[in-house]
């Protein structure tokens, strides 16, 4: 019988997912999330970020720290679980942010005090206190110099995965030493989120992996090494101030005598963090073809596996299994569902009534930049909206949610061929109205996981794996997500044949206004 965590520090907040294997007997044993902004208020977050000047978005490294503390300090006392049994602990986190640490880190992190909190303990070690997250948008000027230096978008993508992204890496790590040379000289390595609480847990530098690594213009994705040239082109001996990159399996530490001490952990081993993304992928249980996943966090993204990078997809990762993965990413997800559905005073019941009450909007698009949009590439934020005005709230609250899905359907042919079903994941998952318009819009069957938090659940199943692997058992990953990822036939939304066909003249509608109105400023 063994025990394995999975935490997913994501934009808005940290969960945790233990789950219990004993032979073929598997089941979730602790699950429980914290909220940032209504958890760790002094930290002044909304929606778990800093949004500063001229597209600015950052996140306060010691807040994660702190609530990773937190999280442990809840399992540690949660009565009915016999934490001895404690094998393998991974995790997961917003792909894409930094955390920039000076040479006293490895120190302090030996040296922890086990009576006291983690993050005022960890004071001394940010050589920039705030790390730049994905939402961050600063750093057109550097993708292009990057660009510029590698021979051009298409190039950066071929070598790294994707062309070079304003919330990527490679372009923060560019502007902070560029912007900030005194704080980047004092830089002796640079994390991401991911890779920094794997350090924080195993107290010593983690590696990063290579899903999560390929979400920085930085790895050649090939290979999945760093590629000299994207870190020439990036900033000054930057080699030198990343850690190395290993396959996701491989254990790289144990819990450091901090937890062991504070919680009374065992010495559990610590397998390398990943991104959320990558980690939904297996906590969506896709490990074969012809199933997409969308995610409906506070991003919403699509993804898929696959065997062979496909040129077609805004992004290729690694994923976990060793493969790769295309993925789709729209900064406009649920901050805009939820912008929608506060500015016309309604409540999560009062949307699926509207969703029910008139699907296809009579007719009438609107495009949901509300804020500037990775997919496609929208500078100028601002909803665009077709045939009806700002006062109209059911069009509106339709036009919004059915223009976001009808976008990720029509943007997933990138990351996949023909699908057969789609697994519904993240916050928004839970509301079967969206989830119908979904179904329609794509006109395959979606069906929703029982967990929530597919990224924290893929990280326990990797603790599990990577464990199972280094005691000599492999386990297959159609093993490894068994009992746990299989879609409940009561969480299935079956398309409306007769929707699937009005949506599908509707999409190409859509596809048309998206092409049309891309580069041009919103009327209103
Ligand atoms: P992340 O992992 O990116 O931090 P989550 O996947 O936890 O985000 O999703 C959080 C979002 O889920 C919230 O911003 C909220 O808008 C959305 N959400 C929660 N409940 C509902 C609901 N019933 N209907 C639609 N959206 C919801
Ligand atoms: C993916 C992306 C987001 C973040 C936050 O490229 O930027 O999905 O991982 O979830």
């Amino acid at each position: 019988m063994g025990l394995y965590l999975g935490v997913d520090c994501s934009t808005q907040g940290l969960t945790a997912i233990v789950i219990e294997i004993d032979g073929d007997a598997r089941r979730i044993v602790f699950n429980r999330s914290l909220n940032f902004d209504r958890d760790f208020p002094e930290y002044g977050t909304t929606g778990g970020v800093i949004s500063g000047a001229d597209g600015e978005v950052q996140a306060p490294p010691a807040m994660w720290a702190d609530a990773l503390d937190r999280m442990l300090g809840e399992l540690a006392q949660s009565a009915d679980l016999d934490l001895d049994d404690l094998r393998a602990i991974s995790g997961s986190a917003q792909q894409h942010g930094s955390v920039y640490l000076n040479a006293r880190a490895p120190s302090v992190w030996r040296a922890l005090d086990p009576s006291a909190h983690l993050a005022p303990q960890l004071a001394p070690i940010f050589s920039r206190p705030r790390s730049p997250v994905w939402l961050d948008a600063s750093t057109a000027q550097q993708c292009r110099e990057i660009e510029d230096a590698l021979g051009g978008a298409d190039r950066v993508a071929t070598l790294t995965g994707s062309p070079a992204c304003e919330r990527f890496t490679g372009p923060q790590i560019r502007r902070f030493a560029i912007e900030q040379p005194g704080a980047y000289a004092e830089t002796a390595r640079v994390h991401l989120v991911s890779s920094f609480l794997a350090s924080l847990l195993a107290g010593r530098d983690a590696p990063i992996d290579p899903g999560d690594g390929s979400g920085m213009n930085l790895m050649n994705l090939r290979d999945a090494t760093w590629s000299p040239e994207a870190l020439d082109a990036t900033a000054p001996d930057l080699a030198a101030r990343l850690p190395p990159i290993v396959p996701s399996w491989e254990i790289f530490g144990t819990l450091s005598p901090y937890w062991q001490k504070r919680y009374a952990l065992p010495a559990a081993a610590i397998v390398p963090w990943t991104g959320d993304n990558p980690s939904s992928l297996i906590g969506t249980g896709i490990i074969h073809d012809r199933v997409a996943a969308v995610s409906l966090g506070t991003s919403d993204t699509v993804f898929a596996l696959t065997t062979t990078p496909a040129a077609s997809s805004s992004h290729v990762f690694r994923s976990p299994t060793g493969d790769f993965m295309n993925l789709v990413c729209f900064r406009n997800g649920s901050l805009a569902r939820e912008w929608v559905r506060m500015e016309y005073g309604q409540d999560w019941d009062a949307v699926a009534k509207i969703l029910e009450s008139s699907p296809g909007n009579d007719g009438w698009l609107m495009l949901p930049w509300l804020e500037i949009e990775s997919t496609p590439r929208i500078a100028h934020a601002g909803l665009r909206r077709f045939g009806f005005d700002r006062g109209d709230a059911a069009r509106n609250i339709r036009g919004l949610i059915e223009g976001q899905m009808m976008a990720i359907a029509n943007h997933a042919a990138a990351v996949s061929g023909t699908i057969d079903r789609v697994i519904a994941t993240g916050g928004a998952a839970v509301n079967r109205a969206i989830l119908q318009v979904m179904a329609n819009v794509f006109g395959v069957d979606v069906y929703r996981l029982d967990v929530e938090n597919s990224a924290a659940l893929g990280a326990a199943l990797r603790a599990y794996h990577a464990d199972r692997l280094a005691a000599g058992e492999p386990v297959s990953w159609k093993t490894v997500v068994s009992g746990f990822t299989e879609p409940q036939p009561g969480h299935r939304v079956w398309p409306n044949p007769k929707l699937v066909a009005m949506y599908a003249d509707l999409r190409r509608d859509y596809a048309i206004l998206e092409t049309l109105h891309k580069d041009r400023a919103p009327i209103c």
